[in-house]
């Protein structure tokens, strides 16, 4: 969707409910407000998206104020809504558009016959986005050692209907024979690095683990794709809130439960003084998608990227500097290529 003034540039997330969709967006949109901050560009919330982070902001203090934090405690996405951002320089803008729904929708069992035909919609959206971001708890996989608890990992990560969505999304990319960006964004990762104030260096096995229990969602995107030019796969861990430090984790059997039902998951954590919010990582996201569009300067293809640089190219010339000095932003060491 473009006018002379604008071009909107959709986004997709694909992850279950309490993984970290909306904290993760909130991330990406503030540190790219911090990447943008002291150039020429302006960044400003679209529409209700500035009202949603400020009430994401203020639950997320609430909860640090209080020393110790559970991650059940905020309350989860109950309706789509779309977070938009605009990156505009002289009343013409890139609108980052990022669709966030209700995690519980991946599966047909929690989502509910009712709102199929808004899930469609969302489906529709993910499938005409360049860019896939999957967060991925890093605590579900780090904390997990017994057998049954890896098992049940995969489950809270539904990696079975990740794999699936990922498959069509990258299916619909390489029949319109467009470049595809997927971003594999572990969460929750304060206590698995220590260059944001956390005193233990477990990222070579955080890696390791992802790598791992994603391999069947990595394989399915590359099959698929593997006759198109232009995917990337990255790996970016995030810290959403840099304040905090894993205390406790605990897997528990549900009452009554068989021997091999899923176990349940709880993590606690305690807040780091003191307590500002530091979050770290997500602005790379931002970085590697301008990337992706730099990038389509170069491919001879059609379809939205081709067109989004040919309409910055036409006239659009401070706008198009912008998007070229964000991709040449260093992507950091935390960030992999796979
Ligand atoms: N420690 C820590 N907690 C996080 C991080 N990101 C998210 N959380 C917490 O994890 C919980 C779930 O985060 P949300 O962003 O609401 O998850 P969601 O995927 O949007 O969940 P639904 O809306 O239910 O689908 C919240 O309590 C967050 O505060 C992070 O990087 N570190
Ligand atoms: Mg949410």
């Amino acid at each position: 969707m473009s006018d002379e003034g604008n071009i909107e540039f959709k986004v997709a997330i694909l992850g279950p409910r309490r993984v970290g969709k909306t904290s993760l967006i909130t991330a990406l949109l503030s540190e790219s407000q911090k990447l943008l901050a002291g150039t020429p560009v302006s960044i400003a919330s679209v529409g209700t998206t500035e009202a949603r982070i400020a009430q994401h902001k203020n639950d997320l203090r609430g909860s640090l104020l209080a020393g110790e934090f559970h991650p059940g405690a905020l309350g989860g996405t109950q309706a789509p809504f779309t977070f938009t951002l605009s990156m505009s320089v002289n009343k013409t803008a890139i609108v980052w558009a990022i669709l966030d729904y209700p995690g519980g929708w991946l599966d047909a069992r929690t989502r509910g016959s009712e709102n199929d035909a808004e899930w469609e919609r969302c489906k529709r959206w993910i499938s005409e986005s360049p860019v896939l971001l999957l967060p991925v708890d890093a605590s579900v996989l780090m904390e997990a050692t017994l057998k049954r608890e890896k098992i049940t990992a995969q489950h809270l990560l539904q990696i079975g209907q990740t794999e699936e969505m990922a498959r069509e999304w990258a299916k619909g990319r390489a029949v319109a024979k467009q470049p595809g960006l997927v971003v594999i964004a572990p969460v929750k990762c304060e206590s698995y690095f220590n260059d944001n104030g956390g005193l233990v260096d477990k990222n070579e096995e955080l890696y390791r683990r992802v790598v791992q229990a994603y391999k069947p969602v990595i394989d399915a995107v590359r099959q698929e794709m593997s006759g198109t030019t232009g995917l990337s796969i990255q790996y970016h861990p995030v810290d959403t809130f840099g304040c905090v430090e894993l205390q406790s984790a605990e897997w528990r059997a549900p009452d009554g439960s068989s021997e091999q039902a899923p176990l349940l998951f709880s993590a606690t954590y305690i807040v780091r003084p003191p307590g500002q919010p530091n979050p770290k990582g997500a602005g790379g996201i931002l970085v590697s998608i301008c990337r992706q569009i730099v990038e389509a300067q170069s491919g001879k293809g059609r379809g939205f990227l081709s067109e989004l640089w040919a309409w910055l190219t036409g006239g659009k010339r401070r706008l198009r500097q912008a998007v070229e000095d964000l991709s040449a932003v260093p992507l950091g060491n935390r960030v992999r290529m796979l």
